[in-house]
This record gives structure tokens, C-alpha cells and sequence, in this order.
């Protein structure tokens, strides 16, 4: 997906059921919100992307939140800027597990974001990773899908060794 391609109407990968629901505030969110795709995308898992506005479209947002574990959703990651309430909305609406990601705006740089994303009241849980981080999101939700699944456990043991192989080599740079 190219970093401009608007995400207003659902996009999904081919090969079936979506195992991953990707949703944003706004479709500013995508340059950051892609990596998210692209790691899910590099361990072969189906996922499904869109935008769902905790603020401008409120009644979109619970319908996807009440619907998502029947659709069969498996885990949904959810990225925001500024005032944050989509992953935590969602996590009150769903039983599947919720990443949220802090998009970084031109302000607070992203500051207000993770703060509106990890301060979420006891019951109600986000797994909130760093600022900008999606990527860490799409290989936070291959390692929730990975306790049931063998062939991808297999996967990501061989992307943690290919982790360690590259800082290998770059140590091997640094002592030549
Ligand atoms: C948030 O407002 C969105 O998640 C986005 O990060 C931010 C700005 O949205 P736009 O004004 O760019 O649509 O709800």
C-alpha cells in the first residue's frame, strides 16, 4: 500500500479472513499506521485496515468494537493522535486483545497521545506500544496469534534470530 493511499473504505489482505483489524482516527494516521501492515504482511497473517473516529463517527466506532470478535477478529490494533480514545473505546467494547498505538502529531510530539493511550482504568487493558511504533504493534499482534499457532511461532523464532544475526554484523562493523 502506497504511503498516501487512503484508507476510508476497509482494504484487507487476499487470502481470507482478516486475523488483525487495523483502525485510526483519521487517515493522517496511515504513514505511521502502515508498518503495522507491513509487519503483519511479512508473517503472512490477513488483516483488514480502516479508518474509525472515536470523535467524528462515534457510532461507526462501537459498531466495529461490538462486531469485531464475530466478524472473527482475532486481535485489533488501534492508532490515534492527540486526544487518543479509540483504543481504550474499543477495549471497552471488545473481548479481543487491543494494541494501541500513539501517533506522533505536530504538537506534544506524541506525548499527548501515549498519555491518553496507557492510562486506561483497571479492567479495561490497552497494550500500548512507544510512540510511532507500529511496527512493534503488528509484531506484538503475530506474537498473541503465535501462542495457537505453530507455523507461526516457527516464523517469529526465525525473524528474533535474524534480529540477532543483524546486530551481530554490526558489531562486526564496529570492530574491524
Ligand atoms: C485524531 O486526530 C486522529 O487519530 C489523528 O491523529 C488526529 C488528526 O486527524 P486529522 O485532523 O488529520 O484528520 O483523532
Amino acid at each position: 500500500m502506497s504511503e498516501t493511499a487512503p484508507v476510508s473504505t476497509p482494504v484487507s489482505t487476499p487470502g481470507g479472513q482478516p486475523r488483525v483489524g487495523i483502525v485510526m482516527g483519521s487517515d493522517s494516521d496511515w504513514p505511521t499506521m502502515m508498518a503495522a501492515a507491513e509487519a503483519l504482511k511479512e508473517f503472512g497473517i490477513a488483516y483488514e485496515a480502516d479508518v474509525v473516529s472515536a470523535h467524528r463517527m462515534p457510532e461507526e466506532m462501537v459498531a466495529y468494537g461490538r462486531e469485531a470478535h464475530g466478524r472473527g477478529l482475532e486481535v485489533i490494533i488501534a492508532g490515534a493522535g492527540g486526544a487518543a480514545h479509540l483504543p481504550g473505546m474499543l477495549a471497552s467494547l471488545t473481548p479481543l486483545p487491543v494494541i494501541g498505538v500513539p501517533v506522533p502529531l505536530k504538537y506534544l510530539d506524541g506525548m499527548d497521545s501515549l498519555l491518553s493511550i496507557v492510562q486506561m482504568p483497571a479492567g479495561v487493558p490497552v497494550a500500548t506500544v512507544s510512540i510511532g511504533n507500529a511496527r512493534n504493534a503488528g509484531l506484538l499482534a503475530a506474537r498473541i496469534l503465535a501462542t495457537g499457532d505453530a507455523e507461526l511461532t516457527q516464523k517469529m523464532l526465525d525473524f528474533q534470530v535474524s534480529l540477532r544475526d543483524a546486530a551481530h554484523a554490526k558489531g562486526a562493523s564496529v570492530r574491524e
